[in-house]
């Protein structure tokens, strides 16, 4: 037996462009609902998302019946954490707030099995290595494993040469709504300065070799992040996206407001 080959990082690898929803809801249900919708891929956010390892490992195991591939985001850097992620059978993680390229190697030796890493051994509980039956776990999860790092802050794009630069980051991810609060702008992913700051970042990292980046919910803003080179683009939220078609329904009955659809 083998594991699922990552078609996640080989689309990074190849240069070809995913385009991807947020999962926020922490619902395998939703995952499920979303599965066909289209995108190339779905990010089960860990890190604001009201999940633990169960629903992440739920929404592992529904998303694999369907073509579409599934990143996680983690809560944070925790080497312990970031095993059991792995040994639920996540292939590709993102981790937020990257500052350092220190940080950028502690990520990739916590993913890495020893003498490359600290990732400890234990494939006889893990779903990943489907339980001692993959032939040869260690290697194939060497291939097949796949680093996304978050750079989010002033201080990180400082850092963005060295953090790309590492070997075993595949892809860096410039998080618009942290760097805006991170550059005094919080809450206003869309201000100039900020924006002007993630396109730069985007093109920073392209011309560094790797896979960028990013996500928007506003579909002009994410098609000329697309335009400048990003590669894998976040374009919506699964909640927003419920909120957003709940509220229009109810005005539409309510108040009249959108009772031309024109919302739609
Ligand atoms: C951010 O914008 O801060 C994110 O983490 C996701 O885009
Ligand atoms: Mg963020």
């Amino acid at each position: 037996m083998q594991i699922p080959r990552n078609g996640f990082r080989h689309a990074l690898l190849a240069g070809e462009r995913q385009i991807g929803l947020f999962l926020g809801t922490a619902s395998p249900y939703v995952a499920e609902m979303v599965a066909g919708a289209g995108f190339d891929w779905l990010l089960i956010d860990g890190e604001h998302g009201p999940n633990d390892l169960r629903t992440i490992l739920a929404q592992l195991q529904v998303l694999a019946a369907y073509p579409v591939r599934p990143v996680v985001r983690t809560l944070d850097h925790d080497p312990a954490r970031i095993k059991q992620l792995l040994d639920c059978g996540a292939l590709s993680l993102m981790v937020p707030m990257v500052e350092t390229a220190q940080q950028a190697q502690a990520l990739v030796r916590a993913m890495r099995y020893p003498p490359h890493g600290i990732r400890g051994v234990g494939t006889a509980m893990a779903r990943a290595a489907h339980w001692n039956a993959v032939g040869d776990y260690f290697s194939e999860a060497e291939r097949e494993l796949c680093l996304l790092v978050q750079i989010e802050s002033a201080a990180g794009l400082k850092a963005l040469e060295e953090i790309a630069a590492v070997t075993g980051v595949d892809g860096v991810f410039i998080g618009p709504s942290d760097l805006a609060a991170s550059m005094g702008h919080p809450g206003n992913p869309g201000h100039p300065d900020v924006k002007a700051a993630v396109a730069d970042a985007i093109c920073r990292v392209a011309a560094a070799g790797k896979a960028a980046g990013v996500f928007s919910a506003d579909p002009a803003v994410a098609a000329s992040y697309g335009e400048l080179g990003a590669r894998f683009l976040l374009v919506g939220v699964d909640t927003l996206l419920l909120r957003q078609a709940a509220e229009v329904l109810a005005a539409r009955f309510t108040h009249g407001a959108g009772a031309t659809g024109a919302a739609y």
